[in-house]
């Protein structure tokens, strides 16, 4: 009584959701189980369906409403279901708390499965991209967006274990997977650290390439960092703590190794770990943390005597932090600490008191600074792919940008994380030209970055040439003739503002000391304060000499004494970034892209709480209304077609068993057939683009239908992959 045909599976499809009802074979007609394997009427089915939403936006009914966007994440994320799809785009919301949905059982259920036949997950866009890699032999990037705290850092762990279990493996790939694996919380205890919107925000940009040989496993992988944020390591604000490492140094390091390295086992003793007034984090259990850093440490490859100069670093870094100074009647500084650097330092030139205490923190931060990029470049060592016969190994590549953070005063490292949203949205961006280039449906409106792109690093008159000017220009250059600069280069764009130019409307909220810029996101203010010597980041010659000296092998390595020699003024901080970022998207960009969009439900940290106005700001600047109109304008789907004729041969007898002529046109014959109108499908250069799901959905199921008949199992043909 509860059979359905055909058509009503179409129907089913569209509008359950498959978390709670399956819709299975019975003969040759169908029928809805619920998720304890009962069958189910149709009504109960919508019933379901209304309790949980639709698992892909693009099944909304009222597509065009944000209200309705949202509403349809409310019901999902009260059920625990945090994942919906747009298309094949991943909606990701941070549920803060442990759900059982990361088994193994999980991983195997999302194997070589079609995107719709099971609920929406992270380990489906990894499945996906990995069958992607090997039918068509195609690198891909997974890029993971959101704003601190939405869980992209979770999401790229949840990926990498995803291949670590289940693609095939040996011996030899199974030490490659550990170090995958392992390089994780190691490079978290040097990256990541406690703020006020995340006990474990990441302070560096990540970029991570997976390596497969042609069987599919994961053989090596290698690793860019961007930018860590150095100046963590001499300030915290308030509530914030500096890099997890010192506190599980201090925490867990064991009494022998604290005494060697001078270190008292509490962490109020340090300068450089008071300032943010937070040493403990009831979520962050640093002893623990400390053992399973120090035995990842073992895993990719470190030998104890490595360890110990590692950490003699960290310590030594803590130690500086407490080097005090006074200022003498001349105005000249001296250490006041009672260490034998007193002692020394009077040989050094004379500065004075400010001169001084900065010219100690420059030297931690490069200390720190350098040794993490070591560190990274010590790991890509131990993940680096060894087999010379085979030469290229497919790539699955990880970014795990930094979440965008706006305060109400934001300095230069806003600035520069806002630089890596502006350019990886340049990305999003294009893709989505990309689809206004075969659809000539409804156009779709969208913020056009190009403007802000150019504001910001256009030659000559873009804020960073701007800045870089002033930062070269000798004499009285400062950070307010830097914004003067601005307001006679830029001042009349539309997208920056400053005080001096600010209508009546916003005068009230700029400061003197302040520009702001519209971003997709919205107005951000920057605060100048800092902006020189921070794009400057200059040491001390004689400091670089002093370490250039040092008997650590880390640091002989982290300060080259060509450094010394090279009078050639090194590239600004900016400028350094701009040229990584501009790299990074060059590596993005030659491969095939899916994206994961983690969105943050509350700013409490807590479970089962959905701030709506938090939520909704979150969807209009991670653009998800847009990217759902593109995606229903759109050709939603689209696949190469080798792939599709491959899969759907068998449904015309002009293209089964084989197709002998031009594959365009054995697609065209074989949609011909099946009854696709002209405007339900494009034949694009090597892909066929299908505009509506259902179309999809009817060829899948005739398929479905026609296997069925010949009693053949659908693993048979390569699976359709749903693509955006
Ligand atoms: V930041 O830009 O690095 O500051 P992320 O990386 O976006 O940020 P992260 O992945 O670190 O955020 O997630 C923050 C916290 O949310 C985690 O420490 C977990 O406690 C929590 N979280 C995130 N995703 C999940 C999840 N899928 N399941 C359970 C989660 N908890
Ligand atoms: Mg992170």
């Amino acid at each position: 009584m509860y059979d359905y045909q055909l058509e009503d599976k179409l129907q089913l499809r569209k509008r359950i959701a498959p978390e709670y009802v399956h819709v299975i074979h019975h003969g040759i007609s169908f029928c809805a189980v619920g998720s304890d394997g009962v069958r189910i009427t149709m009504e109960s089915a919508l019933t379901a369906r209304d309790r949980v939403g639709v698992q892909d936006f693009v099944l909304l009914e009222n597509f065009t409403s944000e209200a309705a966007f949202i509403e349809n994440l409310r019901k999902r994320f009260k059920e625990n279901l945090i994942y919906t799809y747009i298309g094949s785009v991943l909606v990701s919301v941070n549920p803060y708390k442990d759900l059982e949905i990361y088994t193994k059982n999980h991983m195997e259920r999302y194997r070589g499965v079609n995107f719709y036949e099971v609920s929406p997950h992270i380990y489906a866009v990894a499945d996906n991209s990995y069958r992607s890699m090997r039918t068509e032999r195609r690198d891909q990037c997974i890029l993971i967006s959101g704003e601190s705290g939405a869980g992209k850092t979770e999401a790229s762990k949840k990926i990498l274990q995803y291949y670590a279990i289940t693609c095939p493996a040996s011996d030899q790939v199974q030490t490659v997977k550990d170090r995958l694996l392992q390089s994780n919380p190691v490079l978290e205890a040097f990256g990541n650290a406690k703020t006020l919107r995340n006990d474990n925000s990441s302070r560096f940009g990540k970029y991570m390439d997976i390596q497969f040989d042609f069987k599919g496993a994961p053989v090596g992988g290698h690793i860019l960092n961007y930018l860590l944020e150095k100046s963590r390591v001499v300030h915290q604000n308030h509530g914030e703590r500096n890099f997890h490492i010192f506190y599980q140094l201090i925490e867990g390091g064991e009494e022998d190794l604290l005494r060697r390295l001078g270190l008292e086992k509490n962490p109020q003793q340090y300068q450089y770990l008071v300032k943010g007034n937070c040493p403990k984090v009831s979520s962050i259990n640093d002893r623990s943390d400390w053992k399973v850093v120090r035995k990842a440490l073992t895993v990719i490859g470190f030998n104890d005597d490595e360890v110990e100069e590692l950490l003699n670093i960290i310590a030594s870094v803590l130690h500086l932090g407490n080097i005090q100074f006074g200022g003498e009647d001349s105005g000249i500084a001296y250490i006041t600490t009672d260490t034998q650097i007193k002692y020394l330092s009077r040989l050094i030139s004379p500065l004075n008191l400010e001169q001084a205490a900065s010219a100690r923190d420059a030297l931690s931060k490069a200390v720190y600074g350098r040794t993490f990029t070591w560190l990274v470049n010590k790991i890509n060592d131990s993940l680096a792919f060894k087999d010379e016969s085979y030469k290229n190994p497919s790539v699955i590549g990880l970014l795990d940008i930094y979440g965008f953070e706006v305060f109400q005063h934001n300095r230069f490292s806003t600035f520069c994380t806002c630089l890596t949203v502006v350019l990886s949205s340049e990305m999003a961006i294009k893709d989505a030209v990309m689809f206004h280039a075969v659809s000539q449906w409804e156009p779709v409106q969208y913020f056009n970055n190009k403007i802000i792109c150019d504001l910001v690093e256009e030659k000559f008159k873009g804020i960073i040439s701007i800045l870089d000017e002033e930062c070269l220009r000798p004499g009285d250059a400062s950070d307010i003739t830097f914004l003067e600069k601005l307001e006679d280069t830029v001042g009349g764009h539309a997208h920056l503002t400053t005080h001096k130019l600010a209508d009546g409307k916003t005068r009230k909220v700029m400061g003197r000391e302040e520009f702001r810029l519209l971003h997709y996101a919205g107005e951000v203010n920057y605060n100048v304060n800092g902006f020189l010597d921070k794009n400057n980041d200059l040491l001390f010659r004689n400091l670089k000499e002093v370490m250039c000296m040092s008997e650590n092998t880390i640091l002989t390595q982290c300060f080259d004494r060509v450094e010394l020699k090279d009078n050639k003024r090194p590239e600004t901080a900016a400028t350094q970034f701009k040229n990584s970022l501009a790299k990074l998207m060059e590596i993005l960009m030659s491969k095939e892209p899916s994206y994961v969009r983690c969105i943050k439900p509350n700013d409490a940290k807590q479970a089962g709480r959905f701030d709506e106005v938090l939520i909704r700001h979150q969807v209009k600047y991670l653009g998800l209304m847009e990217n759902l109109r593109v995606r229903r304008a759109g050709f939603a789907y689209r696949r190469r077609y080798e792939i599709f004729l491959q899969r759907y041969k068998s449904l015309c007898p002009e293209t089964w068993p084989t197709w002998e002529g031009k594959q365009v046109d054995g697609v065209s014959t074989l949609v011909k057939h099946l009854g696709y109108k002209p405007e339900e499908y494009k034949l694009g250069r090597s892909k066929i683009f299908i505009r509506f799901p259902k179309t999809l959905f009817a060829t899948e199921d005739a398929l479905e239908t026609r296997k069925h008949s010949l009693g053949n199992s659908p693993t048979l043909c390569p699976s359709p992959a749903v693509m955006i």
